[in-house]
């Protein structure tokens, strides 16, 4: 494909970002009494409201234009076919399998792989059921009470993520447990929470190489034998997720206790698979189904809705906008959850591990901006931290505002409170104050003079500041895999606009590389030797006696 920023649409949206640079969304929304009307859609119990965004009906209509230019449809197609969309991998990329609920036969290499599909989720229902039901016993025939996920990255942020925000659908009896870095504080503080008679213990990984992942499997382990003195012990507390049966087999895991994913399943699109066991303990089957059909639902939407009703592209392209028109580096989520407190983080892999890119699907390097910074975290705990920044620091910076319009957990008036932070942040970074506003409220306070003209600028606030609302009725399992596939696939045609490949991550390989070759120097088992001087110096700083 052509390099984007030739296409006619890119070029039209440069020479109209001109005479949008200089509207202020307020003066748009005072003109236009349909605005929220024409600028937001309804899926389900969700709406998504994107009429705080810096557009016109022609800046709308190009964006679109500009997806379908840049063949966002055809791309669509050839991933839900199982093509090898992911070229530097050569591999599929069919997470949508995973959550496939029609069915229809979908072919990898020739072979349809929904009998797998289908034989894994079977397999995780007689598992999970067996642990809900305290018919899978440990080693000393008690039953499971506490459920330890050992995986880090993709193995870990979804389903850390799910349980935690599915938690009141959740089996009230289970603590779960997720443990991914390899400081081994973090095990350490687990295993005191854990009695070994009753802990079952998932390791997570694709690869089963993983170096976190295996350090802290071996731990465990180790912890485990140690602790009801018979290696025999491992086969009813350990069982694994992984692509690498030998791998899991060498470890000690009877692969019959092994749940299997595939190649075309990548790390951080892999919470609908066996990855997601843990949520199935915690959850049961029924809600990992509803979770599963939730997302199938948004599949279909993004494969057969047109591009200006498509959320996923809409929303990619309400991204594009502000990153390569208006010179935004970074997107912030603003979850007004408390169940979703951990979706900044999932989010922020899924984006910024997909699409923090600089060489295209041509091997050239990209000459536009791509993947932002995305960051973020609880909405009313940022207020008093970090929105400072958002209201009047230099830098702009679009949002994603989250909110349930009700409570799982009603308390007298918290969520009402909650709700009005949210409306009223997203409102003030749209509208602003204007000076005269400002003005008149320090003289209302009695400030005049010199006084009120020194503090003038700083209760001032530009507004103008663009934010999409995702507002939904409750945060129940069927919306929340929803809106997973709704930024997934977001993410996708965001790297489909750019012609870059959303589903490599290479970035990732050359801290692992050097991190093995520095290891031994740091037990002493090598001379240190061939770093810069910064980083021989640290690792000699290291191996300083205590
Ligand atoms: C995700 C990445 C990465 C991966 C972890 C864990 O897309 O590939 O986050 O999930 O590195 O890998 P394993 O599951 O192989 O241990």
């Amino acid at each position: 494909m052509s390099v984007p920023s030739n296409l006619p649409a890119w070029q039209a949206l440069q020479a109209h970002h001109a005479v949008v640079a200089d509207l202020h969304l307020r003066d748009m929304f005072a003109a236009d009494p349909d605005r929220f009307t024409r600028f937001s859609r309804r899926f389900g119990d969700l709406l998504v409201d994107f009429s705080k965004h810096r557009i016109t009906d022609e800046a709308f209509g190009l964006l679109i234009e500009l997806a379908r230019q840049a063949q966002v449809p055809a791309w669509i197609e050839r991933t839900f076919n199982g093509e090898i969309v992911n070229h530097t991998e050569k591999r599929a990329v069919l997470h949508i399998a995973l959550r496939n609920r029609s069915n229809r036969p979908i072919f990898v290499k020739g072979q349809d792989v929904m009998p797998e599909v289908n034989a894994v989720l079977e397999h995780m229902r007689k598992f999970s059921d067996q642990i809900r039901r305290g018919k899978w016993r440990g080693f000393t025939d008690k039953r499971i009470r506490d459920v330890v996920n050992i995986g880090i990255g993709g193995s870990d942020l979804g389903p850390k993520m799910i349980c935690q925000a599915l938690e009141p659908y959740g089996d009230p009896s289970l603590r779960m447990h997720f443990v991914s870095n390899v400081d081994g504080a973090h095990i350490s503080h687990v295993l005191t929470e854990c009695d070994p008679e009753t802990t079952l213990f998932i390791v997570a990984s694709k690869t089963f190489t993983t170096q976190e992942t295996m350090t802290n499997a071996h731990t465990a382990r180790a912890w485990l034998v140690r602790e009801l003195g018979d290696e025999a012990a491992v086969a009813k507390h350990f069982v694994a997720v992984s692509t690498n049966a030998a791998g899991v087999s060498k470890f000690g895991i009877d692969t019959a206790n092994m749940f299997e994913f595939w190649d075309w399943v990548g790390g951080r699109y892999s919470l609908w698979s066996a990855i997601g066991l843990p949520i199935v303990v915690y959850l049961g089957m029924d809600h990992f189904i509803e979770l599963l059909e939730g997302a199938h639902a948004m599949d279909e939407h993004f494969r057969t809705a047109p591009l200006e009703d498509n959320l996923p592209v809409i929303l990619a392209l309400l991204g594009v906008w502000y990153i390569d028109f208006f010179g935004a580096d970074s997107q912030v989520m603003l979850v007004y959850d408390d169940y979703l407190r951990s979706l900044p983080d999932y989010l922020q892999q899924l984006d910024m591990e997909s699409n923090g890119k600089s060489i295209d699907r041509d091997g050239k390097p990209v000459k536009i901006d791509t993947g932002p910074i995305l960051w973020g975290g609880l909405g009313n705990n940022g207020q008093h931290a970090f929105y400072q920044l958002l209201h009047q620091g230099t830098h702009l910076v679009p949002a994603d505002f989250l909110a349930p319009a009700h409570s799982p957990v009603p308390t007298g008036d918290h969520h009402p409170i909650l709700l009005a932070n949210c409306l009223a942040q997203a409102e003030a970074m749209m509208v602003g104050k204007t000076e005269a506003q400002a003005r008149a409220e320090l003289e209302k306070q009695g400030l005049s003079g010199d006084a009120l003209e020194q503090l003038l600028p700083y209760k001032v606030f530009p507004g103008n500041r663009p934010s999409t609302s995702l507002f939904y009725r409750r945060l129940t399992p069927q919306l929340l895999g929803s809106l997973i596939a709704l930024y997934e696939h977001k993410v996708f045609a965001q790297g489909a606009i750019w012609n870059i490949n959303s589903f490599d991550q290479w970035g990732v390989e050359l801290g692992k590389q050097l991190a093995n070759a520095i290891l031994p120097e740091l037990k002493g088992e090598r001379p240190v030797a061939g770093h810069d001087a910064s980083t021989m110096a640290l690792i000699k700083f290291c191996r300083e006696e205590d």
